[in-house]
């Protein structure tokens, strides 16, 4: 269900993501802007303030992670509820994380993609990356019915 173009806005956008520094500001953001979704890193330490949610080399971590399986989704477009199905059942039967956060995520990606793009993050790439995010989210819910 993509179309050629849809699949090159996609992956054109992410040939320009570096992991470490997007992750670590996409991570950040979430827990900066949705601080309850703090209460699932209890175990990542000092998260009481940007700078240290920032400097947190765990939080530095866990982005990265999570930018590298957002990568691994978009090398499996065509059946990403497979490639997400494991990945689903782990958030939802060993992290209890509620899925709403899975959306709130989604928004903050394509946040920090449109500021480290600019203009060259135009509307049309927009409208593609807001139905990937979508299908993201779905297949990262799929486990918890
Ligand atoms: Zn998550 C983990 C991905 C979202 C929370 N994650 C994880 C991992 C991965 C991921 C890959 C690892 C796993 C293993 O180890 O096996 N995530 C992801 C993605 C997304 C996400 C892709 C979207 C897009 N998460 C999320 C959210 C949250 C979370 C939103 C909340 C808020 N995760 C989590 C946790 C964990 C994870 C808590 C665990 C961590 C540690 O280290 O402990």
């Amino acid at each position: 269900h993509w179309t050629a173009e849809e699949k090159a806005a996609i992956t054109s956008v992410w040939q320009k993501v570096n992991l470490d520094q997007d992750g670590r500001e996409a991570l950040s953001r979430l827990l900066v802007v949705y601080p309850w979704t703090q209460r699932y890193f209890s175990s990542f330490g000092n998260l009481s303030n940007p700078t240290a949610i920032y400097g947190n080399a765990k939080v530095q971590a866990h982005g990265k992670k999570v930018l590298t399986a957002v990568g691994n989704a978009i090398q499996h477009l065509d059946n990403m509820k497979t490639t997400l199905s494991n990945l689903s059942e782990i958030h939802a039967q060993k992290l209890y994380v509620d899925p709403e956060n899975f959306k709130r995520f989604g928004e903050v990606l394509v946040i920090v993609l449109a500021a480290k793009l600019g203009s060259a993050f135009t509307p049309k790439i927009q409208g593609t990356w807001e139905k990937f995010i979508a299908v993201l989210v779905d297949g990262l819910s799929q486990g918890y019915n």
